[in-house]
């Protein structure tokens, strides 16, 4: 069983994943009105993996027998200026989210969670990759520059993520 207190974090972490998949729902059907083909897929797919990172939680807590309350989720942003806000935004937003993973830590941590403090180690390692992956496509984002035909090049290889 885990406290009272872990218990309600972890419903607000499942409302921030949540938050975080629209988040990317939006940026995602953004770059598909802006014919960013491959960045709309991107963001598709990180969509998808906010989602899991949501559903991990709520399989958690069932595990744990602790009830599961589905907060409103506030709204996003439609639209951005162009692919590299995007991105830049993207991450930001992961380094707050490393940051609420690392206060989760800190919670069990204090309530001797050793459970908790376990499972809460996917969601460290996975938030080194996703901070990295955002920093990558900026920098790859920054060699493309004005360049139309790398900036074509770039969004294909987008297009690839699965
Ligand atoms: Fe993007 O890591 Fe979850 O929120």
């Amino acid at each position: 069983m885990i406290s009272n207190r872990m218990h309600e974090a972890i419903n607000a972490q499942i409302n921030a994943e949540m938050w975080s998949a629209y988040l990317y729902l939006a940026m995602s059907l953004d770059a598909a009105e802006k014919g960013l083909r491959g960045v709309s897929n991107w963001f598709r797919k990180q969509y998808d993996e906010e989602m899991e990172h949501a559903f991990k939680f709520v399989g958690y807590l069932g595990s744990q027998l602790a009830k599961v309350e589905l907060k409103p989720i506030d709204a996003v942003p439609a639209t951005w200026c162009c692919a590299k806000k995007m991105f830049e935004e993207t991450l930001t937003h992961e380094k707050k989210v490393t940051a609420m993973i690392h206060a989760l830590c800190d919670i069990a941590a204090e309530e001797k969670d050793y459970a908790t403090a376990n499972f809460l180690q996917w969601y460290v390692a996975e938030q080194v990759e996703e901070e990295a992956s955002a920093q990558e496509i900026l920098d790859a984002l920054e060699c493309v520059g004005e360049d139309k035909a790398a900036f074509y090049m770039f969004d294909k290889e987008l297009a690839a993520r699965k």
